[in-house]
């Protein structure tokens, strides 16, 4: 008798651009599900690359490195979405399967174009302009008076990329300057919003599509800090808008995988389209721990075509809070903030992205299910500060 010895390349490699903690992140669900992900890292410390033994390390803007990491996977994804749409649509034509396909990924990519494309849907979006000349802001900026932020169109991310001048004179000096260094820009109106909220979807090529309860994201300093999952007093009517709104943009752009679309509600209970990322994002960590499928799980399962998880949430309540390196990292090892914190919070759900600690990075991000947000909340922005800080918010003292 014979024992069938198990066969991994009868299971799919999933290509990664990128090494950053989604790609991590998307390597753990790989593994659960038997997969390999090979991820195209600039560098052994980057974090999937510490994880992962198959490794092609390189540039996103080289074509001869992605076409090195994407030759023999079953499917070619993104951890951020900085590759030149030429050299996707040059391993397209080269029989390379890439999911988001570039005609949807730009959407993603381009800020501009998204903003063209889902006006001509009818999607609501904020008042905007491109920005070829300093005259093209300041007639935007005059128009609305000065309640404007300029954006790249391409490239910024977590705050980098945006401003907010409130003068002519401040945006005609950062117009001179980016335009000069080759960035491309739009204005757009500042909107007098009550809060952000993201509505995650999840779609496959064969068209199968699942949301994720809408959530409220937190910003500090233009990043996220904390997500809340359901956004709460969300009504039933704005909460199916958007998760509609959603499911339309995936199947409209023609989206494969995960897929964030970051909401503003206004004042008076409008949503308006802010970003689409399409990827694993950070509004969706929470479903690590509080989701039947969370969205890494779910993001490989779409490329390839599988069906869906579901989508179900485990707990009332399930708050995320990142944990933003200090402005100073903390004399206490990591290790010994960990020990700390489980001793304190054994309900505290960590993740940890193998980063250097710099002022305000995404290093990692706790989980904390419960039923009541506010006790929830402050469990998980209390765990996440003690992290970074190795202080406690409270002035709790483990030692007294
Ligand atoms: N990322 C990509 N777009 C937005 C975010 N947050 C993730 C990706 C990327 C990493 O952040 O995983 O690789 C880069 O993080 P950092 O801190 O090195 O800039």
């Amino acid at each position: 008798m014979s024992v069938r010895s198990f066969d991994p390349s009868s299971m799919p490699t999933v290509a990664m651009v990128g090494g950053g903690q989604l790609a991590r992140m998307t390597h753990q669900a790989a593994i659960a599900l038997g997969q390999r992900l090979r991820v195209l890292a600039a560098d052994l410390d980057d974090p999937a690359a510490q994880v992962t033994p198959d490794v092609v390390l390189g540039s996103h803007t080289d074509l001869a490195a992605l076409r090195k990491v994407a030759i023999g996977s079953h499917a070619l994804t993104f951890d951020h979405e900085h590759v030149p749409t030429e050299h996707l649509e040059a391993l397209v034509a080269e029989g390379v399967n890439v999911q988001p396909p570039p005609q949807a990924l730009v959407y993603a990519q381009d800020k501009l174009a998204m903003r063209r494309r889902l006006s001509e849907l009818g999607v609501p979006v904020p008042a905007f302009a491109p920005v070829a000349t300093v005259a093209d802001a300041v007639a935007f900026g005059v128009e609305h008076e000065w309640r404007v932020v300029l954006k790249a169109v391409r490239g910024g991310y977590d705050g980098r990329g945006v401003w907010m001048p409130e003068s002519e004179e401040v945006a005609a000096a950062i117009v001179k300057e980016q335009l000069e260094q080759g960035v491309s820009l739009l204005v757009e109106a500042k909107v007098d919003l009550r809060r952000e909220l993201s509505a995650m979807v999840a779609r496959s090529p064969f068209g199968q599509a699942a949301t994720w309860p809408v959530v409220e994201t937190v910003q500090r300093a233009g990043q996220c800090a904390v997500v809340i999952a359901p956004a709460p007093e969300l009504s039933d009517d704005l909460a199916t808008e958007a998760e509609t709104l959603a499911l339309n943009l995936a199947r409209e752009l023609g989206a494969v995988g995960a897929m964030a679309v970051e909401l503003f509600e206004t004042r008076d209970g409008a949503l308006l389209v802010n970003e689409l990322a399409m990827r694993p994002h950070n509004s969706g960590h929470w479903g690590m721990d509080g989701a039947r499928t969370g969205q890494f799980e779910q993001h490989v399962r779409a490329v390839l075509d599988y069906p869906l998880g579901s989508t179900e949430p485990l707990a009332p309540v399930v708050v995320m809070a990142n944990i933003l390196g200090a402005p100073s990292a903390p004399e206490m090892s990591m290790d010994e903030r960990l020990h700390h914190l489980f001793a304190r919070l054994p309900e505290a759900k960590v993740h940890l992205y193998g980063k250097g600690e710099r002022k305000d990075r995404k290093i990692g991000h706790v989980n904390v299910l419960g039923a009541d947000v506010a006790v929830v909340r402050e469990q998980a922005e209390r765990a996440a500060h003690w992290m970074s800080h190795a202080i406690w918010t409270d002035g709790w003292d483990p030692h007294e």
